[in-house]
């Protein structure tokens, strides 16, 4: 297995000199039983693997700051009896060596070596309120210091979240991290690819899903990113629909929100396209309508621009639209001040994208006391997705020819020094691009 040494132990060494003193404890995900004797797939807490590289359960990371910085591993025996039933494990010492931690010892260890490496240290930096084990465990430990204070030990007095300094890291992709997501992003666009190409009417929406699921493994993506939402006609007007077991008609539209995981790193793209390969009059009134504000909406991904600008850009043009194909009644204003659009226009225009589909990071720059908080600037090396939307349930006060049609078109963007980078072009999205692939 290829690690990338430096750039894990370089999130390390950021991450401790931004501690400046004491001690961070990360854990990383449990393992979860799907029933006896069977898991589901283990995947990593994103937080711990950011920090490690490492994709082991049963495993701990401890980072010291101060004069003596150091990390160091916690994880699982090496054990052939083990191995033999679950597969390779690395055991401490090859695990040391392989992803550069200055010491490793095994989990079975862990609360008689914590206790000597949280003795004496002024901070705890901990992700409290996580996991209830865990915040029981850390405070277990904890209280087995403050019982020595008469021998002169003592615990930290300070505890402090680790999200929050990790978070702020995690906002910036590294160019390490740029190329795993441009990859992940690839492999999930040519899947939507091939679903216009395989879609056709009286088909399951689960035929359609299973078409990502092969693309997505045999590309070398571990899992798709999230629940894929494969949802033709009116079920695309539920936002997080994921039965996906109704037949496709003909004349309907197809809504397909799919993306990967490739090492950890998300794609997440949305195209929705007519399941028979030509988009109905009203059906293009819509899309043409949404893929308008989402082209307005990426023209304001850039640094002069704070968060909230993109979501600003999709909204003015949808609500103009709104009232232009008579979904929503008076002015411009009058429609964003009453919210009447939200009768179509639901939720936001994007997120932060990362090791989680919904990535770390703040949305607000922090507040002071006396300034409340602002949306924060775009910065370079920021991904976030651009997703806006339009679902049309009937309803006494929209047009007829417009029920049931849900529509939302996103795409993953990298914030740049001069602009924007979209990740997911090769996904087509113009009418006539999904046509073409369709006919094709
Ligand atoms: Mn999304």
């Amino acid at each position: 297995m290829n690690i990338n040494l430096t750039e894990f132990k370089a999130r390390r060494q950021k991450l401790i000199a931004s501690m400046s003193e004491g001690i961070a404890i990360i854990h990383t995900a449990p393992e979860v039983f799907r029933n006896r004797d069977s898991h589901y797939p283990f995947r990593f807490d994103s937080y711990f693997y950011y920090l490690t590289g490492f994709k082991e359960p049963e495993s701990v990371v401890i980072l010291i700051a101060g004069s003596a910085p150091k990390s160091i591993l916690f994880c699982r025996d090496k054990d052939i009896e083990r191995e033999i039933w679950d597969g390779f494990r690395y055991g401490a010492d090859a695990a040391r060596e392989t992803f550069g931690f200055d010491e490793a010892y095994s989990i079975n260890e862990l609360d008689t070596v914590v206790l000597k490496l949280l003795a004496n240290q002024a901070k705890l930096y901990f992700s409290l309120g996580e996991s209830a084990t865990w915040d029981a465990r850390v405070t277990a430990w904890l209280n087995a210091l403050r019982a020595q204070t008469r021998s002169g030990v003592s615990a930290p007095a300070e505890v402090y979240d680790l999200r929050q300094l990790v978070d702020e890291m995690r906002l910036y992709k590294s160019p390490y991290e740029i190329d795993l997501m441009r990859r992940s992003a690839n492999i999930a666009a040519n899947a939507h690819n091939r679903a216009m190409q395989f879609a056709k009417p009286n088909m399951m929406e689960y035929e359609v899903e299973a078409e990502f699921l092969h693309e997505f493994y045999r590309k070398g993506a571990q899992a798709p990113a999230y629940t894929s939402i494969v949802a033709g006609g009116a079920n695309a007007c539920t936002l997080h629909y994921s039965a996906n077991n109704a037949k496709l008609n003909d004349g309907d539209l197809l809504l397909i929100d799919a993306g990967c995981e490739l090492d950890g790193y998300a794609s997440d793209i949305t195209r929705t396209f007519p399941v028979n390969g030509k988009f109905s009059a009203a059906q293009k009134d819509i899309y043409t309508l949404v893929l308008t504000a989402q082209h307005a909406a990426i023209a304001q991904v850039n640094i002069a621009n704070h968060w909230n600008a993109p979501h600003e850009a999709a909204l003015d043009v949808l609500i103009q639209g709104f009232i232009d194909l008579k979904l929503c009644k008076g002015s411009k204003d009058a429609v964003l001040e009453t919210g009447d659009y939200r009768q179509f226009y639901m939720h936001r225009t994007g997120h932060w994208l990362g090791l989680d589909v919904h990535d770390a990071g703040e949305y607000k720059a922090p507040k002071s006391n006396d300034t409340p908080a602002q949306w924060r600037m775009l910065e370079a090396n920021m991904m976030l997705t651009v997703e806006p939307g339009c679902y049309i349930r009937p309803a006494d006060n929209v047009p007829e020819h417009f029920w049931n049609i849900g529509i939302r078109i996103e795409d993953d963007v990298l914030v740049t020094s001069h602009g924007c980078d979209v990740l997911t072009l090769k996904a087509a999205k113009s009418v006539a691009d999904i046509e073409d692939v369709m006919q094709r």
